[in-house]
């Protein structure tokens, strides 16, 4: 195969962008998917983003993604910041009338990134869906909410709060978020029969009502330096159960993203960067 590819990342947290708007056929296959992404023998990343044409009139493009290990993700918010970007680069216009934002078609609904004119990115990640069936989880019945839940990992009872944020989160607020052994806790929580779909793991420390502490353990991608749908569901799991404010930052390892619960419309707003680190052909 012959394949031209951008890497991009967004707090560290990096993606192969794919051009495959001319085709409705996504150009790279979960198998292919995986060996590019490996750190060793391929271009090392922590997922793979294909840029579609618009499948509805009321959007503009569509992405899909999968995970470094080939699993699909229904959405990314620091792959879509990096795709926000990536569609910029590849030089085309923003659609009449809309301001500088892009309104992607994604398998968790329509998101919509901002490009503002300090460099950032601002996107509309919707709203959250919290009840257990939406997660999913079977913790507690379909219809309650997971908030502040014993779930037992490892020998020990977290206190879980679960978000569903196009994807599945599951957020547990500890002491000291540097002491979790996310390597040998993470793929626990990440395959508990309680999470049929399999789920990510946020664990976070509040230093402030306006600043919370995170490390991500991603279903299907592991450890990664940053995660936006993690910190999204995290600060609305500090909301809930009311460790926090409704807009705070959240600090990842690869730094710091921005996150706004709106009172008025329920819906997330998340602000981060998304940079080009280099293209290339495969
Ligand atoms: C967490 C994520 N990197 C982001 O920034 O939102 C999304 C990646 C997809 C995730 N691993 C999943 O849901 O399978």
């Amino acid at each position: 195969m012959s394949l031209e590819f951008s890497k991009y990342h967004g707090l560290g947290n990096d993606f192969i962008l794919i051009d495959n708007r001319d085709t409705l056929a996504l150009k790279v296959t979960p198998e292919q998917a995986v060996v590019m992404c490996d750190r060793n023998f391929g271009i090392g990343a922590d997922g793979i983003i294909f840029l579609l044409a618009a499948s509805t009139a009321d959007t503009d493009y569509t992405m899909r993604m999968f995970n470094s290990d080939g699993s699909v993700a229904e959405m990314c918010g620091n792959g879509i910041r990096c795709l926000a970007k990536f569609i910029k680069d590849l030089g085309a216009p923003f659609p009449e009338g809309k301001g500088n934002q892009y309104r992607i078609s994604t398998l968790a609904g329509v998101i919509t990134p901002e490009l503002l004119d300090n460099g950032q990115i601002r996107v509309d990640m919707g709203i959250p869906a919290l009840e257990a069936a939406t997660i999913p989880t079977t913790l507690v019945a379909p219809e309650l909410k997971v908030i502040d839940c014993p779930l037992e990992v490892a020998g020990q009872t977290w206190q879980v709060t679960c978000v569903n944020m196009g994807n599945p989160h599951c957020v547990t607020f500890v002491e000291d978020v540097m002491a979790i052994p996310l390597e040998t806790i993470g793929p626990m929580f990440e395959h508990h029969p309680t999470f049929p779909m399999r789920t990510n793991t946020e664990f976070i420390q509040v230093m402030a009502p306006d600043y919370l502490k995170m490390r991500v353990w991603e279903r299907g991608a592991g450890a990664t330096l940053a995660c936006g749908t993690g910190a999204c569901a995290s600060l609305v799991a500090g909301v809930l159960t009311e460790r926090c404010q409704r807009q705070a930052t959240v600090e990842l390892p690869g730094g710091k993203l921005e996150i706004e619960w709106s009172e008025l419309n329920q819906r997330l707003y998340m602000t981060g960067p998304a940079e080009l680190v280099f293209t290339g052909k495969m």
